[in-house]
């Protein structure tokens, strides 16, 4: 029997990432969509004939309803938010509806058409916030520091209420910062490589950040999402860390990638009030012993191999070079 996967959040970085394994491993995908006026499927260009991609919306319970009983899932993988933290500030009801209460809105369809199906959700290192201990682990108290951070705690908790609740085999993976050249430009690793692009080819002189000095455990999104899966091929549903264990300030983050083709960042970085938040998160490490001892999950890339590939990603694409990005 072939297994289905219902992916939300497939035209996303993750959800590109982890269509891609489930396929390779034989698994039927099925990736849902929100309506928008333009086409946004260019992470998922090169699979898109082999993915089905039906529309729908964590705003709206009667859609996730209707997914569920025409496609049948065995697993579903909950990746669809409002994600950008900076966003969440200016958009905190919003962010609520999508990343909070979307999350109660996804395991009710499944509570209501099939307890069996398998429930990964997308919790992240955000929760954390304010440092309470280093590094992060499961058992690490919360204290988030941004609108997103709370309604993804609310998500993290209402994930563990229908697990006892109801019994859903629904697992929480707090991810920790995880990055690619399929990373949206406004997040400040992708600005930085996108930019180190530009000033390289001539086409930008100076870069603009906000707190050079926030640090994060930053992983390759292709590793993590093979943790996802391995969640939820466990007996039992349980909150696993996902991290690398290392952690780097921006800072550190702008002298590898300017490094690499040869600049000093220092002589085009300026610092720029608008980027700043009104509450940081000011350090992330995250400990993810209980996941390479319960998961045998390890991650494969380094901080430099992350950093130059995704400059050397960002050259190819701003000079035109045709290629899939991977
Ligand atoms: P992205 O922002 O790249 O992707 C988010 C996805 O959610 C997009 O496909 C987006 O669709 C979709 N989406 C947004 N709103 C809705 C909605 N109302 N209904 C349905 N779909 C919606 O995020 P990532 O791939 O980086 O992250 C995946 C998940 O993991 C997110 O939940 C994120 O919060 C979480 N996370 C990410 C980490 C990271 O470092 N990347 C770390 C920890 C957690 P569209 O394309 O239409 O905008
Ligand atoms: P984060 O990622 O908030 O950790 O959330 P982001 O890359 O936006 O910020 C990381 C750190 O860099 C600092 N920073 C800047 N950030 C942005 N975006 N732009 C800038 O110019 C800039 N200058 C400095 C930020 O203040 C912050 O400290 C990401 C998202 O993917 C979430 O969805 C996910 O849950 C967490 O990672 C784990």
């Amino acid at each position: 029997m072939t297994t289905r996967a219902l992916i939300t959040g497939i035209t996303g970085q993750d959800g590109s990432y982890l269509a891609e394994l489930l396929l390779d491993k034989g698994y039927e995908v099925v990736g849902m969509v929100r309506r928008s006026s333009t086409v946004n499927f260019e992470r998922i260009a090169h699979i898109q004939d082999q993915v089905t991609t039906v529309p729908g919306d964590l705003l709206d319970e009667v859609s996730l309803i209707n997914i569920l009983r025409e496609h049948r899932p065995h697993e579903v993988y909950n990746l669809a938010a409002q994600s950008f933290v900076q966003t969440s500030f200016g958009q905190p009801v919003l962010t609520g509806e999508i990343t909070g209460l979307g999350v109660t809105r996804l395991l009710d369809a499944i509570r209501i058409v099939d307890p069996e199906i398998r429930f990964y959700q997308a919790s992240t290192s955000e929760m954390f916030g304010k440092v309470q201990e280093v590094p992060q682990k499961e058992s690490t108290p919360f204290y988030p520091r941004s609108p997103y951070g709370v309604a993804k705690l609310y998500g993290h908790w209402i994930t563990i209420n229908y697990r006892e609740s109801y019994q859903i085999h629904a697992s929480s993976g707090i991810l920790f910062n995880h990055e690619s050249p399929r990373r949206g430009l406004e997040f400040v690793t992708r600005k930085i490589t996108h930019a180190v692009a530009q000033i390289k080819l001539g086409q930008l002189d100076t870069l603009a950040l906000g707190n050079l000095d926030a640090q994060r455990d930053w992983g390759y999104a292709g590793d993590y999402v093979e943790a996802m899966w391995l969640m939820l091929q466990q007996e039992e549903p349980d909150d696993y860390v996902i991290s690398t264990g290392r952690t780097h300030s921006v800072r550190e983050f702008c002298e590898v990638a300017f490094g690499h083709v040869g600049l000093d960042y220092e002589q085009y970085v300026t610092v720029d009030e608008r980027f700043m938040r009104p509450a940081e998160v000011d350090l992330l490490i995250g400990d993810p012993t209980k996941a390479r001892e319960k998961l045998g999950w390890i991650p494969g890339t380094s901080f430099e191999d992350l950093v130059t590939t995704m400059v050397d990603a960002d050259i190819d694409l701003l000079s035109g070079k045709l290629r899939e990005i991977s």
